[in-house]
């Protein structure tokens, strides 16, 4: 492996990270503790881990109503996000926002969005700031294959194509917009595909492997840093949840995915096969698994004590922070 061993340690850590976060933070909002609704990222980890991997820190996101992973890939404080998530004053929106609307500009964290498509020309114009400015920032639009029907998809690519910006589009293809496959939705088989319209480079990774997809996104974060313009990047993978945490209890969850179907995505599990592959080559073992795995414990139970012991927010505040 080209990459060094902290580096590779970092990627696992931050994946299991995600997915000790949002497993705690689903238990939480089931048993009625978390107010905020919450879409998990569970299952696409390597996704959030290995695009930003490539990122600096005044490098931009832009993410989605599936945004957890995302802030946290990009250094987002769990703490905050927690008592976000419990609507809690301490929170990242003052407990106001929510799951859906967390943003953290010291980190280049530009927003998640519960609009789907919604920050793809919020990301585009981060992109001309950037560009305008003379910066070598650049900036990540991470959004669903969903949103990839979505007309804000199509204009912000079009316009970043011609205007040369330095942005990266990520499609997590999950196969699924809420219940929709998109064998149903989309004409083409790759999302990646759709690239050739715009003139610009489309590629498709495996999204279950963390190193392929931080390679595939290493050489479009490069290129876009150079000046030589946009790509668009596919990433294949797979939510374990329902769309939302309580789908499986409101709707009976499985009834538009098969067993089979689930089965053969966990049997892909990004964090088991990358951790399988460090154990092979030395680089993790049976006890630094265990001492990670107790760190990211230890660090989320914390997370969870700051959310309870803060204050709620009061009425009076609901129109502070407000542009108008
Ligand atoms: C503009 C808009 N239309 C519809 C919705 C309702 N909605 C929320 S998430 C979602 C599906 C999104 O699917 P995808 O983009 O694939 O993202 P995923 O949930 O799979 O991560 C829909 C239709 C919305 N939030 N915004
Ligand atoms: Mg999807």
């Amino acid at each position: 492996m080209a990459i060094d061993k902290d580096k590779l340690l970092e990627l696992y850590t931050k994946m299991l990270l995600i997915r000790r976060f949002e497993e705690r933070s689903a238990d939480l909002l089931m048993a009625g503790e978390i107010p905020s609704g919450i879409h998990s990222s569970i299952g696409q980890e390597a996704v959030a881990v290995g695009v930003c991997a490539n990122l600096r820190t005044d490098d931009c996101v832009s993410s989605t109503h599936r945004a957890h992973g995302h802030l946290i890939a990009k250094g987002g404080d769990i703490k905050l996000m927690m008592a976000e998530l419990y609507c809690k004053r301490t929170g990242y929106c003052k407990g106001k926002g929510g799951s859906m609307h967390m943003a953290d500009y010291s980190i280049g964290f530009i927003g998640a969005c519960a609009l789907v498509g919604g920050g793809l020309p919020v990301a585009t114009g981060v992109a001309l700031a950037a560009k305008l400015q003379g910066k070598d920032q650049v900036t990540v639009a991470f959004f669903g294959d969903g949103a990839t029907n979505e007309g804000t998809f199509h204009e912000s690519i079009n316009l970043a194509s011609i205007w040369n910006l330095p942005i990266v589009y990520v499609c997590e293809n999950n196969m699924y917009a809420v219940t929709t496959p998109t064998s149903y939705s989309i004409p083409v088989k790759d999302v990646a595909t759709r690239a050739v319209a715009y003139g610009i480079p489309g590629e498709t990774v495996d999204g279950q492997d963390v190193l392929a997809v931080s390679a595939a996104a290493g050489t479009a974060v490069e290129r876009a840093r150079q000046g030589a313009g946009p790509s668009l990047l596919e990433c294949k993978t797979y939510r374990y949840l329902g769309h939302f945490v309580s789908e499986e209890f409101l709707l009976g969850g499985k009834n538009y995915r098969t067993d089979d179907e689930i089965n053969s995505w966990k049997a892909r599990d990004a964090i088991a096969l990358f951790g399988t592959k460090l154990m092979e080559n030395g680089v993790l073992t049976k006890d630094k698994v265990a001492s990670i795995e107790a760190d990211i414990k230890a660090k989320v139970e914390d997370a969870v004590t700051f959310a309870r012991q803060g204050p709620q927010p009061a009425p009076e505040e609901a129109l502070e922070d407000l542009f108008v």
